[in-house]
């Protein structure tokens, strides 16, 4: 059965693989399932077509015959679920694998895109000088922790679960920041998970599109409006 995703007919970071279809391909060339991707531009998304498919209007969704998902966490997890490699089969491993995948999405996540927006949003705000070094240092905090949790560990349990694809996917919209870092056992560990084939041609294919539209006009997402 054909499985198609949705991405940014544009996406603002210009192929940099950081927009959350990244995730979804990264998922699915790590289980070996091909795929189609249907583009879409920031009106598209707000049209009824793409709704009835993804209810806040944001990429990505994910169709699979009578199947349609959104929300890049609960992709991810379909995925991992349905093919071998992502998720081990031993009950307490692939409960603990899950869980990294929620702590990735609930527990990392919001401090770097708390950052993200305080970067990307609000750098014109006359208070975001004060205030960007009080952000920086909540996710300097998470990351602490994450680093002596996963220690000299290639993997944060065991072998490479779809719990380390959702890190890792978190902690690369860290790179640019110099933060990653200061923490080298995390760098690290990003480092390990992009040398993966799977990581790079999920990272090929959406540089791609990323490249034609790199000198494009400032998008929704870069005027202060959307998602990050
Ligand atoms: N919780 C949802 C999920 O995990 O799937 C969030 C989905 C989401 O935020 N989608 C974003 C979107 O569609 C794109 S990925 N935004 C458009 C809108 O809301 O109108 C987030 C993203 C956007 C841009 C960058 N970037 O430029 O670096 C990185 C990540």
């Amino acid at each position: 059965m054909t499985i198609i995703i949705t991405a940014f007919e544009q996406s603002p970071d210009g192929g940099k693989g950081l927009a959350r279809d990244s995730r979804v391909r990264w998922a699915l060339e790590e289980v070996g399932q091909s795929y189609e991707v249907r583009l879409v531009s920031f009106r598209a998304m707000k049209e009824p077509a793409h709704l009835s498919l993804h209810p806040f209007g944001q990429i990505p969704t994910y169709e699979e015959g009578d199947l349609a998902l959104f929300e890049t966490g609960a992709i991810v997890f379909h995925i991992a679920d349905r093919h071998a490699d992502l998720l081990p089969d031993e009950p307490n491993a692939r409960a603990r694998a899950i869980t990294w995948m929620f702590a990735a999405l609930n527990t990392v996540e919001p401090p770097i895109l708390e950052l993200a927006t305080a970067k990307l949003l609000e750098g014109d705000k006359p208070w975001n000088r004060e205030r960007l070094p009080l952000v920086e240092d909540r996710v300097r905090n998470r990351l602490g922790q994450l680093s002596a949790r996963l220690g000299d560990a290639d993997w944060l349990d065991g072998a490479f679960s779809a719990g380390d694809l959702m890190m890792v996917s978190v902690l690369l919209r860290l790179k640019s920041s110099g933060i990653l870092g200061e923490f080298p056992n995390l760098a690290a560990y990003v480092a390990r998970a992009e040398a993966r084939p799977a990581y790079k041609r999920a990272f090929a294919a959406q540089q791609h599109v990323g490249a034609d539209v790199s000198a494009s006009a400032a998008s929704p997402l870069q005027q202060g409006r959307g998602s990050t």
